[in-house]
């Protein structure tokens, strides 16, 4: 795969490249098998970092408020509910810059022992993380570190100057090393150009190995964020975006992640046949709104997806 491949791919005519995608996820996976994920923020707000779309971030002046880390119990808790709804994947969400070792890191390694032990894929998403802070969370059971790229290495310092690419790039491959999958995706609707969605996809598919899983956020615009007045990004890019990574990591779990309230279930429909088999279950992702399970599980009705809510999991493990 070189750059002018991935080039090529992105340039496509739409309708070319939906249904090669589609060839794509129908010989590697089935349509009927999207996977549901349910989010938690365990560590919400009060963030060091300046990553200008993150509501989080203590410098911005946003809604959210800066909460202390959450306790197992009460963690576990929403896990089991999360189950119920069909999801067999609950990821959690630090507002932090890096993990440091002491009491809260070692209240997230309960947390993760506790949704392993549910029968669920754990997921964390915690910030940088040292080898040693990867061999422990592996240790717990963590399935999956999830760290986005983002973006292209050119626009990141635009939207990021707190940390740079590289810094990314050196947790993923400490999540690799100890052996926990890795999850790694971008946001597409910053005001990023087509080429930097073009490096994004090139950078994501040359990992070595390629990430197991990769979430396609489209910007949720947070007013009092940097980025509160972007325009909602046009559907037909976002399903671009997961024709081309479905294309180019055929094995992946592509992500249909935030941003689903300003898509419709037209949109998200061909998002689906263009090779996006996740989504996000429940009416949050971490701080910001998410489609209500009904209307999602809905939506799956129209498809005639057969996916429910308590059963679907049970016999999906059967
Ligand atoms: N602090 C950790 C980090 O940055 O890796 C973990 C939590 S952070 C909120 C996880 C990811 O959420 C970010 O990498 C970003 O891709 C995504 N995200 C955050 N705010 C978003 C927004 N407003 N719209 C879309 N995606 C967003
Ligand atoms: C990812 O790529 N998207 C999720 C998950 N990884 C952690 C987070 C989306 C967050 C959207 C903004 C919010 O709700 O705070
Ligand atoms: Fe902090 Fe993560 Fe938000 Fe950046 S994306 S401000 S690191 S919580």
């Amino acid at each position: 795969m070189t750059i002018d491949y991935v080039r090529e791919l992105y340039g496509t005519p739409f309708l070319k490249l939906v249904a090669q995608a589609s060839r794509v996820h129908e010989v590697r996976h089935n349509y009927d098998d999207i996977q549901r994920c349910t989010l938690l923020s365990v560590k919400t707000g009060g963030c060091p970092e300046d990553c200008a779309y993150c509501p989080q971030a203590a410098r911005y002046h946003t809604d959210v408020k800066a909460e202390k880390l959450m306790k197992a119990p009460e963690v576990l808790e929403a896990a089991r509910n999360a189950k119920r709804n069909g999801a067999t994947r609950f990821c959690m969400g630090a507002a932090w810059r890096q993990v440091k070792d002491g009491r809260d890191f070692e209240e997230v390694l309960e947390m993760v022992r506790g949704v392993t032990e549910l029968g669920l894929e754990a997921c964390a998403t915690l910030g940088m993380l040292s080898e040693s802070q990867a061999e422990r969370l592996k240790e717990a059971g963590l399935y999956a570190y999830n760290h986005n790229l983002d973006t292209s290495r050119s626009f990141y310092s635009e939207i990021i100057h707190t940390r740079d690419y590289d810094d990314r790039l050196n947790t993923i491959g400490h999540v690799r090393k100890a052996g926990i999958t890795v999850c790694c995706g971008g946001i597409i609707g910053m005001g990023e150009s087509d080429e930097d969605r073009i490096q994004l996809l090139y950078t994501l598919a040359s990992l070595d190995p390629q990430p197991e899983s990769v979430p396609v956020n489209a910007l949720v615009a947070v007013p009092g964020t940097p980025l509160e007045a972007q325009e909602p990004v046009d559907a037909f890019v976002f399903v671009r975006m997961i024709a081309c990574a479905r294309i180019l990591m055929p094995d992946a779990k592509i992500r249909l992640s935030a941003g689903r309230l300003s898509l419709s279930e037209e949109a998200q429909t061909l998002a689906f046949l263009a090779g996006a088999n996740s989504i996000f279950l429940g009416d949050k992702l971490l701080t910001t709104a998410n489609p209500e399970p009904d209307a999602d599980y809905r939506l799956f009705e129209k498809l005639g997806l057969g996916l429910r809510q308590e059963t679907s999991f049970e016999s999906e493990r059967a």
